[in-house]
């Protein structure tokens, strides 16, 4: 039988674990069926850390059948109270294994250790507590009286199996968002690591079984979108999908889901979501939460706040103040090495994503000669490294204002008052995220009601929390996640008419 474990060390921990290489299916990694393995490599690095076992067509509608056979036989009969105990259990799991679980994310997808891969760990802890709770709450339905005779009540019911697709940028924690909400509302899933971050979530899985999660209640399928992804979108036996990327695939998601069984369909896409400063804004705290808001994982982030609208009084001001915190605070560390201390920034993910954010740079710069601060000067000679690079005083129809770069690339730009910033910040087909600073609770709370976006920030940016309803208007997505709307959009209304009638 073929080996699906692999020994891979650490040397900034001093560690060597096991890494499962294979696919998890019924509670157990096995190999795929044609032997097909991928190669997933150090961004930090550039080198190869090893290889996993793609799925093939055939392994993943194996994995479905898992799926299918342990919702229809155990988990929907599993009471809300045990959902809730092995929930609980496994954040105590996740708990004990976080120094090796964030280590696998700077590993593998170079965020850095201390600064960045630890929080994950944090939010997923909390946010499988939190999910743990609501398996016997946000479970319930109503009860409609409709006349003496006759009482009509509603139950909320899972949807059966669900199959995730989730991005690399977050690997566990977009995994997390989905599965433990997902767990909760009863149902059972199939979920696909993206293909260049793929060894945290085998890992991961380990933890399912050792909590105790019946056989085929999770099952992961390493591999590729064409193969994988396309044979979870079309299958007739899936009956919710639920996807974090680009928006250009969550376009073929939803035709996939028509082209099949209409599976119901969950998205959360792109963005390019605004932060607009007015002139009475506290700017210290603009700028730290803004240059947060866009360095922080290279701005890899869906909701990076990558275009920048400041009042014309303060924007040179801003542009100067800007430019000195993000050379303080976003930093390589000293020797270059994600796993030190005060590494803030890391690589971007992979070779591919490192060349088209070069190219929107040169564009930048040699096409629209726009003036760029490019913050770092020293880039590492391996790996994926990318300097915080900021462009000023940028055209609302420029390339880079318009397109989501997914880097550390932020544009800034100026405008002169509410009319014009509100109709520059709603000028873009994606509706994610927002934010505005300001002193002024009326300007604050037009924004809030006038910005077309799912989430908006008022004095500050990108906080995220587990209780609270994420997702996007316009073509960032479809769907909530998190808080209530992370259970309810894994349930479904079956209704129920009751004839009280007694001349039966
Ligand atoms: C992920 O890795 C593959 C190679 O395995 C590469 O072709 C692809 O472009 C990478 N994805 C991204 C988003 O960089
Ligand atoms: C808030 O802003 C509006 C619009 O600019 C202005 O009319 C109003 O006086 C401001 N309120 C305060 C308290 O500054
Ligand atoms: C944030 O906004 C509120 C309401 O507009 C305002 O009262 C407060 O002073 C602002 N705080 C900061 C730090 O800007
Ligand atoms: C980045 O994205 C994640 C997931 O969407 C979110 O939790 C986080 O707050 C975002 N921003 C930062 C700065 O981490
Ligand atoms: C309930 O059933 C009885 C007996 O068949 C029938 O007469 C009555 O119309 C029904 N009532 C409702 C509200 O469906
Ligand atoms: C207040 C405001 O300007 N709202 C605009 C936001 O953007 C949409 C189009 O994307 C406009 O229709 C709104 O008028």
């Amino acid at each position: 039988m073929s080996e699906v474990f692999e020994e891979i060390s650490i040397p900034q921990l001093n560690k060597t674990y096991k890494q499962p290489i294979g696919l998890f299916i019924n509670n157990e990694f096995v190999p795929s069926s044609n032997g097909e393995k991928v190669d997933t490599v150090n961004p930090a690095t550039g080198e190869k850390i090893t290889s996993f076992y793609a799925a093939t067509a055939e392994d993943t509608d194996k994995a479905v059948k898992a799926a299918r056979e342990s919702y229809e036989n155990v988990w929907f009969k599993t009471s809300p109270a045990e959902k809730r105990d092995l929930l609980l259990k496994l954040a105590d799991l996740i708990e004990e294994e976080k120094p090796l679980l964030a280590a696998l994310e700077t590993l593998d997808a170079g965020k850095p250790y201390h600064t960045n891969a630890m929080d994950d760990i944090d939010q997923i802890i909390h946010l499988t507590r939190y999910f743990a709770g609501t398996t016997d709450k946000f479970t319930q339905g109503k009860t409609i009286p409709i006349d003496h005779e006759k009482l009509v009540y509603t139950l909320k019911v899972p949807y059966g199996v669900a199959a995730m697709i989730i991005p690399w940028n977050y690997p566990l924690a977009m995994a997390s968002w989905k599965m433990q909400g997902c767990l909760a509302a009863g149902n059972t899933l199939v979920i696909k690591p993206a293909e260049n971050t793929s060894l945290s979530l085998l890992y991961f899985a380990q933890l399912f079984e050792k909590a105790g999660f019946p056989k085929g209640v999770v099952n992961v399928v390493p591999g590729k979108g064409s193969v994988v992804g396309n044979t979870l979108g079309t299958h007739m036996d899936v009956d919710k999908i639920s996807f974090t990327g680009s928006t250009k695939v969550g376009r073929s998601i939803l035709e996939l889901s028509g082209k099949s069984n209409m599976k119901d369909v969950t998205l959360e896409c792109g963005g390019k979501s605004p932060a607009v400063v007015f002139e009475d804004a506290n700017l210290d705290n603009a700028i730290e939460k803004i240059s947060n808001g866009i360095f922080y994982n290279s701005g890899q982030n869906c909701t990076a706040n990558s275009r920048v609208y400041v009042q014309e009084g303060i924007f040179d001001k801003f542009v100067k103040q800007f430019e000195e915190h993000t050379k303080k605070n976003w930093i390589f560390g000293e020797k270059n090495d994600v796993f030190e201390k005060d590494c803030t920034v890391g690589p971007v993910i992979s070779e591919s994503q490192f060349k088209t954010i070069h190219e929107y740079i040169k564009h930048g710069k040699e096409e629209e000669k726009l003036e760029v601060i490019e913050t770092i000067k020293d880039i590492p000679s391996k790996g994926y490294y990318i300097s915080p690079t900021i462009f000023v005083d940028v055209p609302q129809d420029s390339k880079l204002s318009r397109e989501e770069i997914f880097g550390p690339v932020v544009v800034v730009s100026k405008f002169k008052d509410y009319k014009q910033v509100i109709k520059y910040a709603n000028d873009t087909n994606y509706g994610l995220a927002s934010m505005v600073f300001t002193k002024n609770i009326s300007v604050a709370n037009w924004f809030a009601r006038d910005i077309k976006a799912g989430t908006v920030w008022i004095n500050t940016s990108n906080e995220e929390d587990p209780t609270v309803p994420f997702g996007g208007f316009k073509e960032s997505g479809i769907g909530r996640e998190l808080g209530e709307t992370g259970v309810e959009t894994y349930l479904q209304t079956k209704t129920v008419h009751l004839n009280m009638s007694d001349n039966i």
